[in-house]
């Protein structure tokens, strides 16, 4: 059908945004199978470390007072400071109303007991199928940490019985914490030596193609530091070169860089420590002109690397932007972040991931974004149309599930 006006054209893009199954590139989530690892309910949202910061600015209590209290208290003051003795519109308050809204609880009610009351009342696995259902959403990549004994059982006792969710191999403590790491291998049986001669460059490829396969996992990640340099003499930089992207050509698979954390500026917040600071986004060219038969997903954390990033994918077709990610997933950065990439890259991005740590945020996390992202389409439609170009919904719905599906899909099957 065409479209011949901007509220036409607003209604088809609103419907399309709105009905397209996503899936989400990047989520800290697991299978309900995974036991406690799957966080759920009123009291984890509240205690999300994004809130927790928040919090901290409204009380003097020690740091430690805090963590020693238990998760419902710590829920409770966090309830208590941010939306009661203050009116919760920061984005990541406004987001627990808007679950406690699509779920239909009495949001004006402001009793927190009750919302405990609702989410004892059903299973994990019925709440995880509500979650999707409400959320609209294929399925959603997980972080999986070969190097966490809890998670490393699980893969090994092959828990993963939900296609919804999908394995990433996430590599911090390789490439972050290298002698550490080390240690953990040699207890494992691979012959590992800390100064990286030849031999540990092949046990290492040896784990990472166990790893890859025990999870299925669709891509390698991980989260790099603001000063994240390659090339680089240091382990970080060799085993990147030497072991993640020979393995990952063998095993068709991207790498996924999340680049920009400035880790523990304030330790005593734990989670909620870590800051940002503009990283060095010549890494990022060296590595996709380098490698050009590797595929780099790519995320930067500082608003001033944006630009930037969009215009080296323009340089490179093995570079996928991916997400407004972490301190940018708020509706006026995911806004100004979509429109430019949307001028610079048309439909060949992937707008946005959730992040979330606790299964409820799927409903938040997408419901905004998806309002955002569609403003910015209507915008981006309606200047075509000005133009004299024929606008028409199928064309819409094929770019918005390229958009929020199907980019994802193509980058990992393409072969390079
Ligand atoms: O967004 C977050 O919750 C961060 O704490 C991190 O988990 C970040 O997204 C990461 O994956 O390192
Ligand atoms: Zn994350």
């Amino acid at each position: 059908m065409l479209l011949r006006n901007r509220d036409d054209i607003k209604n088809a893009v609103y419907k399309a945004v709105e009905e397209v199954k996503i899936t989400d590139v990047h989520t800290h989530l697991y299978p309900p199978s995974f036991g406690d690892m799957l966080l759920w309910g009123i009291d984890e949202l509240l205690n999300y470390h994004y809130l927790v910061a928040e919090t901290m600015r409204w009380t003097n209590m020690d740091y430690e007072e805090f963590w020693n209290m238990s998760k419902k208290q710590q829920a409770n003051l966090i309830w208590d400071r941010l939306f009661i003795q203050h009116s919760p519109y920061s984005e990541a308050c406004r987001g627990v109303l808007t679950v406690l809204n699509k779920l239909g609880l009495n949001v004006s009610s402001r009793n927190l007991d009750d919302y405990r009351k609702f989410f004892s009342s059903i299973s994990v696995e019925q709440y995880t199928d509500k979650v999707f259902e409400t959320a609209n959403i294929k399925a959603v990549v997980m972080t999986n940490d070969p190097f966490n004994e809890i998670e490393r059982n699980k893969w090994i006792e092959e828990l993963n019985n939900d296609n919804r969710f999908k394995g990433a191999l996430r590599l911090d403590i390789l490439l972050n914490s290298w002698p550490q790491a080390c240690e953990q291998m040699r207890k494992w049986g691979y012959s590992v030596e800390e100064n990286l001669d030849g031999p540990t460059f092949e046990e290492i490829k040896r784990f990472l193609k166990e790893w890859l396969d025990r999870m299925h996992a669709v891509y390698m990640a991980a989260s790099l530091p603001y000063d994240f340099i390659m090339p680089e003499n240091s382990y970080r930089a060799k085993i990147i070169e030497n072991c993640v992207l020979p393995v990952a050509v063998d095993k068709n698979k991207p790498f996924a860089m999340m680049i920009g954390v400035n880790r523990q500026v304030n330790p005593a917040l734990k989670d909620a420590g870590d800051a940002v600071c503009k990283a060095d986004i010549n890494s990022v060219i060296y590595l996709c002109a380098k490698y050009p038969h590797n595929k780099f997903m790519v995320t930067m954390l500082s608003r001033e690397n944006q630009h930037e990033l969009t215009v080296a994918a323009r340089k490179f077709r093995n570079l996928m932007p991916f997400g407004c990610w972490w301190f940018l997933n708020n509706p006026s950065l995911v806004d100004e972040i979509t429109r430019m990439r949307c001028e610079l890259l048309g439909v060949s991005f992937i707008p946005q991931h959730s992040d979330a740590r606790v299964l409820d945020q799927l409903i938040y996390k997408w419901a905004h974004s998806r309002r955002v992202i569609a403003d910015v389409l209507v915008d981006k439609y309606d200047d075509l149309s000005k133009s004299g170009w024929e606008i028409d919904d199928i064309e819409i719905n094929r770019d918005v599930n390229s958009l929020l599906n199907e980019n994802f899909w193509g980058f990992i099957d393409m072969k390079l």
